[in-house]
């Protein structure tokens, strides 16, 4: 039978805690205790697992009623324990991190695992309900936080060497316990008997919550209505809303038939082939591309960019899904106009996909314009609604549609020009 001191002074100040402790014989209602490790909340949960039901011979109650207890961690070695938070019973933060033979000099002295540290959490001593054991159930005592996660964290094992390291060199008793009444023989005047039995399953390890971020991408460009030899300026801005840090994060873009590019330049990273290879990205920061482009076709010229990578999970959005809605999506679009000869017609055709499709000209609607292709016989400007179209107001880009300098009406023969319209890709 091993005898430990009650309270001991640590190094003349520290305290261990106010644990009630003679190792005693074990009593025949016995627990283990539990660790595990939730990732959504990041949180380490302590549990007492009994093998027996209450009521029982010792007590009567339906409710187990605990006195004192102590867990004691077996934790890494960076090991800061925050927001310790009672479930069952009243327990106390550890006072003290034990172990370490640069701050309690007499651990040197014996053979423990010195790649990690020992904590001891405490229950208040006053009784207090643990609600109703049931046979291997579970009950949480106790949950706690760490300021990083560094390796596993487990119960300290009643066959752990540190037990005997921690009496032998500061009169510390470490050993996990457990008291309550069904542990102890109703009547008698006896010592309490133990009734920590083992650890149960591994120790908790820890993983990380996933990095998120936000990444947010625009696109604009300076001139909507150029004339065909025109340089149009397209700009692309990456935002990282956070609230992670991005890395590895690449813009694809789509350049049109109708627009040439003529150079570009980026305030990070690089640009080659519609690809943006950006890097990384702080919370809130934001880089911008800049594509100079040359228009070599009437009609409406449609650019798109989207993000197409990111190492991060961003948290509304997809890398490289192609939807618009999403914000890491940007289009924009620049038309130069179409000509029209005297006696010619135009068909106007956007993509097929539409639906609910609605043509206006000059601001009216055109009253039965409701297919995705308009046949256009005289100048005007041109727009369109549609419910699943990426510029669902219309106003994304006016077809503008003006008289070309065409041959003489008499000795030209009619004849229908078909022009595909370029349309946001889907
Ligand atoms: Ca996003
Ligand atoms: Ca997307």
């Amino acid at each position: 039978m091993r005898k430990f001191t009650l309270i001991m002074a640590l190094a003349g100040s520290l305290l261990l805690g106010a644990f009630s402790s003679f190792a005693q014989d074990l009593s025949t209602n016995q627990v283990k205790y539990q660790i595990t490790f939730d990732q959504a909340t990041q949180s380490y949960t302590v549990w007492v697992i009994p093998m027996y039901n209450t009521p029982n011979a010792n007590n009567p109650s339906t409710d187990e009623m605990g006195s004192t207890a102590q867990v004691t961690l077996k934790i890494p070695k960076d090991f800061v324990m925050k927001n310790l938070t009672s479930i069952h019973g009243s327990w106390r933060k550890p006072l003290t991190i034990l172990g370490n033979p640069a701050t309690h000099p007499k651990f040197a002295n014996y053979t423990y695992d010195k790649n990690f540290y020992y904590c001891s959490v405490g229950k208040e001593p006053g009784e207090s309900s643990y609600g109703k054991f049931t046979a291997n159930t579970p009950v949480a005592l106790f949950s706690f936080q760490t300021t990083g996660c560094t390796g596993p964290v487990e119960i300290l094992d009643k066959s752990d060497p540190f037990i005997a390291a921690a009496y032998k060199a500061y009169s510390l008793n470490v050993e996990c316990s457990f008291y309550s009444r069904s542990g102890q023989s109703s009547g008698g005047n006896g010592l309490p008997t133990e009734q920590f039995l083992q650890m149960l399953g591994p120790g908790a390890q820890c993983q990380e919550a996933p990095k998120k971020i936000d990444l947010v991408l625009t696109t604009s460009l300076d001139n909507k209505l150029p004339e065909v030899g025109d340089n149009v300026k397209i700009t692309v801005v990456v935002k990282n809303n956070g609230p992670d840090n991005a890395t590895g994060v690449q813009v694809k873009d789509a350049l049109p038939s109708g627009l040439e590019i003529a150079g570009s330049s980026s305030t990070q990273g690089s640009y080659a082939n519609g690809i943006w290879t950006i890097g990384s990205l702080a919370v809130g920061e934001s880089v911008v591309l800049t594509l100079t482009t040359k228009v070599v076709a009437t009609g409406i010229q449609y650019y798109v960019a989207e993000v197409s990578k990111a190492d991060q999970e961003d948290i509304n959005s997809t890398p490289d899904n192609g939807i618009p809605d999403e914000d890491d999506y940007g289009q924009t679009c620049a038309g130069a106009p179409i000509l029209l000869c005297a006696g010619q017609a135009v068909e106007l055709s956007i993509a097929s996909t539409y639906t609910n499709v609605q043509w206006f000209k000059d601001g009216t609607s055109i009253s039965g314009a409701n297919s995705t292709t308009l046949k256009v016989t005289s100048t005007g400007t041109y727009t369109f609604t549609a419910t699943n179209a990426g510029c669902s107001t219309g106003a994304c880009c006016p077809i503008i549609v003006v008289e070309g300098n065409c041959c003489p009406a008499e000795i030209c023969v009619p004849v229908t020009i078909k022009r595909v319209r370029t349309a946001a890709k889907r």
